[in-house]
């Protein structure tokens, strides 16, 4: 409860931050886009990772405050990274199941983009299996509106869930983000090489993009686009960074 009542305030104390990791694209050689992920900085308590208040913001209804701050954020400093390139970078926002289900989602992200004059392509929208599994025809048709405003659609930690992957075929989806569990083994591990191999053909075949996450050495990088994977995201290429050093990275890159 203690925690509930510093989160309840982190807001207002400017105690929020965003991160973002930069994503590379294998094919074209360049930077994509940056995945946005939250901080939190306690003055008393330091940094609280979000794997512990994530859960207690789900399960005490804070998220949708939270989240709503991370999409105004992150769709703000997209807007600033227009002034700095003409390539089309996508910011990626992870939403929670929680986040998912609550009736006023689109009408908030259709207010954001027009209030930073964003075309919908710009925004990638991260969601888990687990939002799409416990009410499959909602999910279905919000995922159709997302798609109708070109909003994109990323499956987070794919191939973790409990999901049937028949839902690759009935939900809008764009790209499916290979979880890093995956990754982290893949040079020496022929089970996580064959997963890895078979996820990027059926995605392949299915018309949905691939990126793969955790990628810390050069090695996982060649190996990743041998197999045709499109796209990178992980220590090896950069580090989640302050949105200072993201923007540097931007003109330095495009
Ligand atoms: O960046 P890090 O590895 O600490 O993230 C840990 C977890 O927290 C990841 O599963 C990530 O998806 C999640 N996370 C990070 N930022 C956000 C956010 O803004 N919203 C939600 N719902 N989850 C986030
Ligand atoms: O669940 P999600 O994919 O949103 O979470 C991403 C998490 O993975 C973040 O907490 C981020 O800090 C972490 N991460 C990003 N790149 C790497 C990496 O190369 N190695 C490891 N171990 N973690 C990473
Ligand atoms: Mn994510
Ligand atoms: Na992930």
């Amino acid at each position: 409860l203690l925690l509930e009542n510093a989160l309840r305030r982190a807001i207002d104390n400017n105690e929020l931050s965003l991160v973002y990791q930069p994503q590379y694209s294998l094919q074209q050689q360049k930077l994509i886009g940056f995945e946005a992920l939250l901080r939190w900085q306690h003055p008393e308590l330091g940094f609280v990772s979000p794997g512990e208040f994530i859960p207690l913001a789900e399960r005490s209804g804070l998220v949708i405050p939270l989240g709503e701050w991370v999409l105004k954020t992150a769709l703000a400093e997209r807007a600033a990274w227009q002034q700095l390139t003409s390539s089309e970078l996508t910011v990626a926002v992870n939403l929670s199941p929680v986040q998912f289900r609550q009736p006023g989602l689109l009408t908030l992200i259709d207010a954001q983009l027009q209030a930073h004059q964003l075309s919908a392509a710009a925004l990638e929208l991260e969601i888990t299996e687990s939002a799409m599994v416990e009410d499959p025809a909602q999910a279905a048709s919000l995922l159709d509106a997302f798609r109708h405003r070109g909003l994109r659609i990323a499956v987070d930690d794919f191939g973790t869930g409990y999901s049937s992957l028949s839902y690759l075929k009935r939900f809008a989806l764009n790209k499916l983000k290979i979880d890093q569990s995956f990754i982290r083994d893949l040079l020496a591990d022929a089970d996580d090489r064959a997963i890895v191999q078979a996820i990027i053909s059926m995605a392949n075949s299915l018309e949905l993009e691939t990126i793969a996450e955790g990628v810390e050495t050069a090695e996982q990088q060649a190996l990743l686009k041998q197999l045709g994977c499109q796209a990178i995201q992980g220590y090896h290429y950069g580090k989640p960074m302050q949105a200072t050093a993201a923007r540097e990275m931007i003109s330095r890159e495009l």
